[in-house]
């Protein structure tokens, strides 16, 4: 596969024209490179624009985000140095996602997990190569278990079908990113939708309602995808997350502003303590258990 060069990240985006709750995380969002430090994987399916640490800190200052999650991405492979260096730089803000290898060691764990590593991510993504291979999922599934980590699954609504009974036999904690990628022009009642709340009522998995912008097929503000975002949000308050998903890898067209993002979240969590659950206490019970309210 030959890698595409991705559109940039919007360079202003505006102030949002909400103030977002004291502690709120921004729970998927990445750093890619800068290339000249962190190199971009050789087997990658994209090549990212430059989005170093300062840039994303920089961003969460301006939206008001004061905690955040970084996920690492394909470009990086299982190279996860970019983003424990951002972690490192955060004074224990950022924790994060990794992708590891099937053979994966303790040490290494352990070692990620020193880093502020809680999790590990598979892609089940067309545009992103090939599937996570799901033996290996399961090998790598019993090594992280004993550190309390859960996984983060990405995948192709029509993978849905065929992985939904081999998530469920997965023994952990599973976060599915951006709605399970539904096509948002197709309805609350597509089968692919049905089948992700389906799935959501075994309380092992949660749900981040990011992605409004790869969900969305009527461009901006991406109003189309609220729907979705607000029943998740309403019927699975405790188990949903939010994030940026700054800079916006493989956006083909309409970059986000991640201002405008943000003023989407009181359509999508319009009570007070709907709002709250989605950017603070969920990702604080997931991601800093035992911190305590400020
Ligand atoms: C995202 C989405 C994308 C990219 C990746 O791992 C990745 O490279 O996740 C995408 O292309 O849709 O979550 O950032």
């Amino acid at each position: 596969m030959t890698a595409v060069t991705n559109l940039p990240y919007d360079p202003s985006p505006k102030r949002p024209d909400i103030k977002l709750p004291a502690g709120s995380c921004d729970a998927h969002c990445h750093v890619f490179g800068p290339a000249a430090k962190f190199p971009f994987a050789p087997e990658r399916t994209y090549t990212p624009v430059d989005a170093p640490k300062e840039k994303l800190f920089a961003l969460h200052r301006l939206l008001g985000i004061d905690r955040s999650v970084l996920v690492q991405a394909s470009c990086h492979g299982t190279d996860n140095s970019a983003m424990l260096d951002a972690i490192a730089a955060s004074g224990g803000k950022y924790r994060g996602i990794a992708m590891v290898g099937r053979d994966v060691g303790e040490a290494e764990l352990e070692k990620l997990h020193e880093g502020g590593v809680r999790g590990v991510r598979f892609n089940f993504v067309s545009h992103l190569g090939k599937d996570a291979d799901i033996d290996a999922v399961r090998a790598i599934v019993e090594k992280i278990r004993p550190l309390g980590w859960h996984t983060v699954v990405h995948f192709d609504a029509n993978r849905l079908e065929t992985l939904a009974p081999v998530l469920k036999s997965l023994p952990v904690t599973m976060v599915i990113d951006h709605m399970g990628r539904v096509d948002a022009s197709q309805g609350t009642d597509q089968p692919a939708f049905q089948m992700l709340l389906d799935l959501m009522e075994d309380k092992r998995f949660w749900v981040k309602v990011c992605g409004s912008e790869r969900i969305s097929r009527a461009g901006p503000p991406f109003h189309d995808a609220v729907p979705f975002a607000r029943m998740l949000v309403e019927r699975f308050t405790d188990r949903v997350l939010w994030g940026t998903d700054w800079p916006h890898p493989n956006i083909k067209k309409d970059m986000p502003d991640d201002g405008a993002l943000v003023d989407l979240l009181p359509l999508i969590a319009p009570e007070e303590h709907s709002m709250q659950a989605l950017l603070v206490d969920n990702p604080a019970r997931l991601y800093w258990p035992g911190l305590k309210r400020s």
